[in-house]
C-alpha cells in the first residue's frame, strides 16, 4: 500500500486534465507508451477492437478517440510490458503469494505459460498444454457432472462463450454461473416479468431523442465514462438529468470532455445532474414509489379539474396489466413512511415527479445501486412501473437502461451461459449436435458457493474472473475452496483465486481481446454484445504477450477434446481453426438474433438484436406490460436488527480499479489518495458514535452468530446520508453473509450490509 495517504475533497470535474494525467501515468507505469497510444486509436471503432472495460454502446460514427480514461487504463493493463513467467512462480511459494495484495499480484503482469500447482514445493510449475488438458479431463471424468462448476466472468467473446456452454452441457450439467449473478441478475429476473425482455430497451439514438434522464445508482464517471458524451450532448439540448445516489459522484455533477480542446483550455465544464437526491442506500424503492404517488395524486387532481391527464391513460389501457392494483397500493403508502425509507422529503420526490411529468420521453438509467440489494428485483420493477405510468417504454427517446458491467456480460447470456435450463436453447443443441443436453437447473453463483461450502461441489473451472475475491463471505469461502479436488483458471493475470486452490490446480494463460489471435497463421476476429444489444466484430492489434498463450477458444476446445465426447457433429478443431464457423453455429442456434452473423458483425455501430418491448410487443405471461406491486417496502429486512448504532454499508468501486483489479490506491473523484482502507461516514454519525475523523476501526457485520470482521478501516468524514457508510469492494467482501442477497435473483446485497464499528484496541 502506498504510504502517502491524503484526502482532498475538491470539486474538479470528471474528465479534464485530471483524466489525461492519470492516463499518462498508467501508460508509463505499464511501459506501453508507444504501442498503447497507437492501439488506442482503434478502440471501439467499427474496424477496431471492442474495449475490454465496460459494456457501454459503441456509436456507428465514433469520436476520433472513442475511449475514456478507464477504458484506456484497461487497454494498458492488458498490453503491459510486465510479465509473470514461470520463473516468477519458482521464486515464490503459493502460500507466500497469498500474503500479497490484489494490486501487487496483478501488477506482476501477464501470465506467459500454463502451470500446474506442485504440492511438494507449494509452487506453480510450468507444464505442457497437452498434459494440462489430459489431467483436467481425467479429473473431470472422475467426478459426477452435477459436482463440477463452469464459471464465466463477462469478458470472453460470443464465440468462446458459446463453446464454453457447449462444453459444460456435453459434459453433463447446467452449472454455468457468471459474473452477472453478482451484478445485473436482478435485471434479468425483473424485466421479463414486467416488459417481457431481460435486457434494456434503450439505444444510443434514444439519448439523442430523449427529453429527460433519470439516473439511479450508477457511477458514470468511473464505470462507463464514454456515456458522459451522451449525457453532455443531452445537457447541451437542455435535457434535465435527475439523479438518485447517496454519494455526490463527480461524474454525475460535472464533466470536461478531454477530447475537446476548447473545454480543456478554458476549463468550461458541463453540469450533468440538474437535480441530485442523496437517497439513503436501499431507499430507492420508497423514493420511486413516492414519485409514482406524486404522479397518481396529480392525475387525480387533473381529473377533477378537467385539465390534461398526468398519466398516459391510453397507453395504460391498451398496453398494461394490473394498473388498478398498483395504483391502489401506491395510494395506500403514506408519505411519512416513504420519507423515512427513502431518506428524502416528500417535496424532493414531488420535485422529481414534476420534472418527470413535464417530459415527453424519459430514459431511466441504473446500475448496482438498484440491483445489489435484498429488494434488488423489486427496485428494478418499481422503476419499470414508473416508466409505464407515462408510456415511457417502446417510444423513441424513452426506455429502461440497465448499464451492464463487463464488456461482454450481456452477450455471454445471449449465447447460452446460464444456469437456468429454460433460458438455454437445449432443444436446438440437441437437434444440431445430437446429444441429450441436461435439463436439471444448474448452480448460480450463490448456489455454487453453497455447494463448495457443503463439500458437494468438487471441481471449479473459471473462464476469466477472480471468483473468490468477487463473492461474499470471503473467510468461509476461502477455507472451503481449499477442499476442492480440482481448480482450473483460464486467465490473463495472476490473482487471488489462483492461489486459493484445489488439490489439483491449473492456471492456463490466454490471449486478451486486444492481441492478434492467429490460427493456422490466419488472424481471427471475435464478437461481443454491448449494453444496448448491438453486436460488434472486434479483432486484435497487438502481438501476444507470450508465444505460449492459447486463445480461450483453443483452451475450451483442448479440454473438450481431452474429454473425448465421441461426437462427430461437434468439430472442435474446425471451430478453433476458423472462428467464422463458430459464428455459423451460433447463427444456426439463434437464427432470430444472429441471421447473417459473419457479414453483419462489421456493420458500423453493430447490428441490433430484436427487443420486442421496443416495439411495444410484450412477451409476458399476460401479453401486456405488467405493473408489479412489491412484496415489502422496508429496504432491507436484515437491517431490522435489535440494538442501536447499526450502519448500512454500501460497497463502492474507486476510479482506479476494474472490479478486483486494483490499478492503484487513488480515488481521484472522491479525493481519496494512497489508501483503500477507508469508511466514508457522515460527520454527524461520527460524533454520535463517539469517533473522530481518522480513527481506525473494525467493522463487524450484525446479522447472525458468525463473526465477520474487517480490520484497519480509517473513518473519513464524507457527504453521505446519515446511517450509511461506504467502503471499497473487494476489501469489504468478508462482511457480506452469503445468504444476504436479493430475494429472487440471488445477487449479493453488496449495497446494504448491516455493520457496527468499534475502535481498534491499542494492543491489537
Ligand atoms: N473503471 C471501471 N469500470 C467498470 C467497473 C470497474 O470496476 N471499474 N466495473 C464494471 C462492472 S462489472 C459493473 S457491474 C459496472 C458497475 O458500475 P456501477 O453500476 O456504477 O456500480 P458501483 O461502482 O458499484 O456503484 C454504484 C453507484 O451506486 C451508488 N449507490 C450505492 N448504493 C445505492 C443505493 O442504495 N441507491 C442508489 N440510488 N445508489 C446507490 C454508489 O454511490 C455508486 O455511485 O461497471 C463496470 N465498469
Ligand atoms: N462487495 C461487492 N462485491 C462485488 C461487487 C460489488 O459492487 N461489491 N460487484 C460484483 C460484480 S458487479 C461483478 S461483475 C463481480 C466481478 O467478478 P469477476 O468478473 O469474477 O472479477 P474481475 O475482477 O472482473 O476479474 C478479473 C480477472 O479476470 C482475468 N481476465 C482479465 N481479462 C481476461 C480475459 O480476457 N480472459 C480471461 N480468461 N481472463 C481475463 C484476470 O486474470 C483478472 O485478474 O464482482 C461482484 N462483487
Ligand atoms: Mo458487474
Amino acid at each position: 500500500m502506498a504510504d502517502d495517504i491524503r484526502f482532498d475533497q475538491d470539486d474538479s470535474p470528471a474528465g479534464g486534465w485530471g483524466s489525461v494525467k492519470s492516463l499518462g501515468s498508467i501508460l508509463r507505469r505499464e511501459h506501453v507508451i508507444v504501442e498503447g497510444a497507437g492501439v488506442l486509436i482503434h478502440q471501439n471503432k467499427p474496424d477496431g477492437f471492442a474495449c475490454v472495460s465496460c459494456a457501454w454502446g459503441k456509436p456507428a460514427e465514433p469520436h476520433p478517440f472513442e475511449f475514456c480514461e478507464n477504458g484506456a487504463k484497461a487497454t494498458a493493463w492488458e498490453l503491459t510490458a510486465r510479465r509473470a513467467p514461470p520463473e516468477f512462480f519458482l521464486q515464490h511459494t503459493v502460500s507466500e503469494l497469498e500474503t500479497w495484495s490484489d494490486h501487487d499480484l496483478e501488477q506482476q503482469g501477464r501470465l506467459t505459460a500454463p502451470m500446474r500447482w506442485d504440492s511438494q514445493t507449494d509452487r506453480y510449475l510450468e507444464c505442457t498444454w497437452q498434459d494440462a488438458f489430459t489431467e483436467i479431463a481425467a479429473e473431470m471424468r472422475a467426478q459426477a457432472p452435477p459436482d463440477v462448476v463452469f464459471y464465466a466472468s463477462g469478458r470472453a467473446s460470443l464465440e468462446a462463450s458459446y463453446m464454453y456452454q457447449l462444453l459444460a452441457r456435453m459434459y453433463g450439467c447446467n452449472n454455468l454461473p457468471d459474473s452477472s449473478n453478482m451484478c445485473h441478475e436482478s435485471t434479468s429476473v425483473a424485466l421479463p416479468k414486467t416488459i417481457g425482455v431481460g435486457v434494456g430497451t434503450v439505444t444510443l439514438e434514444d439519448f439523442e431523442a430523449t427529453d429527460c434522464i433519470f439516473f439511479f445508482g450508477q457511477n458514470v464517471g468511473s464505470n462507463s465514462p464514454r456515456m458522459l458524451h451522451q449525457l453532455q450532448d443531452a445537457r447541451r439540448r437542455k435535457v434535465p438529468i435527475v439523479t438518485f445516489n447517496p454519494l455526490r459522484e463527480t461524474g454525475l455533477l460535472k464533466f470536461i470532455n478531454p477530447q475537446s480542446p476548447f473545454e480543456m483550455l478554458s476549463g468550461v465544464s458541463t453540469r450533468i445532474s440538474t437535480q441530485y437526491h442523496q437517497v439513503r442506500a436501499g431507499g430507492d424503492l420508497a423514493a420511486i414509489t413516492g414519485i409514482c404517488k406524486a404522479l397518481i395524486e396529480a392525475d387525480a387532481v387533473a381529473i377533477v379539474k378537467g385539465t390534461e391527464r398526468v398519466l398516459d391513460v391510453a397507453f395504460i389501457e391498451e398496453h398494461t396489466h394490473s394498473f388498478e392494483e398498483f395504483s391502489a397500493f401506491v395510494r395506500n403508502c403514506d408519505w411519512p413512511a416513504l420519507e423515512k425509507e427513502a431518506g428524502l422529503t416528500r417535496e424532493e420526490m414531488e420535485t422529481a415527479a414534476s420534472e418527470y411529468a413535464r417530459a415527453r420521453a424519459v430514459i431511466a438509467v441504473y446500475g448496482m445501486g438498484l440491483t445489489q440489494h435484498r429488494l434488488g428485483v423489486e427496485n428494478v420493477q418499481m422503476l419499470s412501473n414508473l416508466l409505464l405510468l407515462r408510456g415511457n417504454i417502446g417510444r423513441p427517446g424513452a426506455g429502461i437502461c440497465p448499464v451492464r458491467g463487463h464488456s461482454n456480460v450481456q452477450g455471454q447470456r445471449t449465447v447460452g451461459i446460464t444456469e437456468k435450463p429454460e433460458l438455454a436453447p437445449l432443444d436446438k443443441l440437441k437437434e444440431l449436435y445430437g446429444f441429450e443436453p441436461p435439463r436439471t437447473p444448474g448452480l448460480n453463483t450463490v448456489e455454487a458457493c453453497k455447494g463448495v461450502l457443503a463439500g458437494r461441489v468438487k471441481a471449479f473451472i473459471s473462464l476469466g474472473g477472480n471468483f473468490i475475491r468477487a463473492v461474499p463471505e470471503t473467510v468461509a469461502m476461502e477455507a472451503a475452496w481449499r477442499k476442492l479436488r480440482l481448480t482450473v483458471h483460464i486467465a490473463t493475470k495472476p490473482n487471488r483465486s489462483h492461489l486459493v486452490h484445489g488439490e489439483v490446480a491449473y492456471v492456463l494463460p490466454c490471449l486478451g481481446r486486444i492481441e492478434i489471435d492467429r490460427q493456422g497463421g490466419v488472424p481471427q476476429a471475435v464478437s461481443t454484445e454491448d449494453s444496448s444489444g448491438f453486436m460488434h466484430g472486434t479483432h486484435g492489434f497487438s502481438e501476444p504477450a507470450s508465444p505460449k498463450l492459447l486463445s480461450e477458444h483453443a483452451i475450451v476446445a483442448g479440454i473438450a477434446k481431452a474429454l473425448r465426447f465421441d461426437n462427430p457433429r461437434v468439430d472442435w478443431d474446425a471451430w478453433v481453426a476458423d472462428y467464422s464457423r463458430v459464428r455459423d453455429a451460433i447463427e444456426k442456434t439463434y437464427p432470430d438474433i444472429f441471421a447473417d452473423f459473419n457479414r453483419r458483425m462489421w456493420t458500423p455501430g453493430g447490428f441490433h438484436r430484436p427487443i420486442p418491448a421496443r416495439h411495444r410487443i410484450w412477451k409476458t405471461a399476460t401479453g401486456r406490460a405488467n405493473f408489479i406491486v412489491p412484496t415489502q417496502m422496508d429496504a432491507d429486512p436484515d437491517m431490522a436488527q435489535p440494538g442501536a448504532n447499526v450502519l448500512r454499508l454500501l460497497t463502492i468501486r474507486s476510479n482506479d480499479q476494474f472490479n478486483t483489479t486494483i490499478y492503484g490506491y487513488d480515488d481521484r473523484f472522491r479525493g481519496i489518495h494512497g489508501t483503500r482502507h477507508v469508511l466514508l461516514i457522515n460527520p454527524d454519525d461520527l460524533v454520535l458514535l463517539g469517533f473522530r475523523d481518522g480513527d481506525i476501526v473494525v467493522a463487524r457485520t450484525v446479522a447472525d452468530d458468525v463473526v465477520r470482521e474487517v480490520y484497519g478501516l480509517r473513518l473519513t468524514s464524507y457527504d453521505i446520508p446519515r446511517g450509511c457508510v461506504a467502503g471499497y469492494y473487494p476489501e469489504c467482501n468478508p462482511l457480506i453473509p452469503l445468504w444476504h442477497h436479493a430475494k429472487d435473483s440471488q445477487v449479493p446485497a453488496a449495497k446494504s450490509i448491516p455493520i457496527r464499528l468499534r475502535r481498534v484496541a491499542a494492543d491489537s
